[in-house]
């Protein structure tokens, strides 16, 4: 399709500016010159894992929707698909075996939001009937399919995480220290706040914007036993709300967002103005209306005090996320190289 998929794009979005189908969309702003720019940040060959254990946070306190990891096994032989014995494909051999099958909630642990995790309800034909429409004007039904449309298979059948997976996950992060400057305390961070929590550090086109605010750290503590109203009120949050914050997301160029939190702005959001306004603000003018992937539940602690006892804040990240096709988001083990 060479026209787009929409007559009115939403104020303040860049769809089509990567051409009308495109499916990745910041993605796009990694180059190899980004990648390079990134690579010379290794200095050390030190590597930092950024995802919790995916078990985490444990139950659905976060989430009532999202469960932890089942393991599952299936028939193999005469048994199942744990300990096979592969003799029993052949007497000679002596090899025992084991498979896993997994359910998971996608986004229960350290994960990518893909661009069909939220959209909006958007009149893009400019004909007064709004419609569920997601980033460049993907919609709900026809592309983002759920059991009420299915004819067959359930997913994204465009904007699917696999998108995000070929794109080359793999950049300069620069941490902000939110941590060291709110400890544990409630915080709105805004435009004013993460300015000041980012003087000295330049943030350049092409950058994954990392926030270290020592949520996962507690949730690790809490130890799979998560206390949601000590969550709620702890630790720093963006403020979805500001609109020079969302300018500021615009302008820089940044290609992802990635928090230890859990959805990286304060959800529920303080109102909005009008008689309809989205619930999850900064979702909203991320993925839907510039196609900026946001990472939840990363884990930084260490990362985040290696940074501070070098007086660094930058460093090679590569972050790719399943190459599942249809999903819209993904399970994610990110590498920090230092
Ligand atoms: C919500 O549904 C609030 O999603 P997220 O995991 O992106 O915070």
């Amino acid at each position: 399709m060479d026209t787009p998929r929409w007559k009115q794009r939403p104020e303040g979005s860049n769809w089509g500016d990567f051409g009308p189908d495109d499916q990745i969309g910041r993605m796009n702003l990694l180059t190899p010159q980004t990648r390079l720019r990134a690579f010379r940040e290794v200095q050390e060959g030190r590597a930092f894992c950024l995802s919790l254990p995916l078990d985490y946070p444990g139950g659905n306190t976060l989430f009532q929707h999202r469960r932890e990891p089942q393991f599952s096994y299936d028939k193999r032989g005469d048994g199942h698909n744990y300990n096979y014995r592969l003799s029993q494909v052949c007497p000679c051999f002596n090899d025992v075996v084991s498979d896993d099958a997994v359910l998971m909630f996608l986004q229960y642990s350290t994960q990518w939001d893909g661009l069909g995790h939220v959209g909006q309800m958007f009149d893009a034909n400019g004909d007064g009937l709004p419609e569920k429409v997601y980033y460049n004007g993907y919609r709900g039904g026809l592309e983002v399919i759920g059991p009420d449309d299915a004819k067959s298979g359930l997913g994204a059948k465009a904007i699917g995480i696999e998108r995000m997976a070929t794109a080359g996950v793999q950049g300069r992060g620069v941490m902000v220290d939110l941590e060291r400057r709110y400890g544990r305390e409630r915080a709105l961070v805004g435009y004013d706040e993460l300015m000041a929590a980012l003087e000295g550090v330049t943030v350049l086109p092409g950058d994954f914007l990392c926030l270290y605010t020592g949520f996962a750290d507690l949730v690790l503590e809490m130890n799979k036993q998560p206390d949601g109203d000590v969550l709620a009120r702890s630790c720093a949050v963006l403020d979805g709300r500001d609109e020079r914050l969302l300018q500021w997301i615009t302008d820089s160029g940044i290609v992802a967002i990635c928090a230890d939190n859990f959805a990286v702005e304060a959800y529920p959001a303080t109102p909005g103005k009008g008689e309809h306004y989205p619930g999850l603000p900064l979702h909203a003018h991320c993925l839907f209306k510039l196609g900026l992937h946001l990472g939840e539940l990363w884990y930084f602690a260490e990362l985040a005090e290696w940074l501070r006892e070098h007086g660094r804040s930058t460093f090679l990240l590569t972050a790719p996320p399943l190459r599942l096709p249809g999903a819209v988001g993904s399970p994610v083990t990110p590498v920090a190289t230092v």
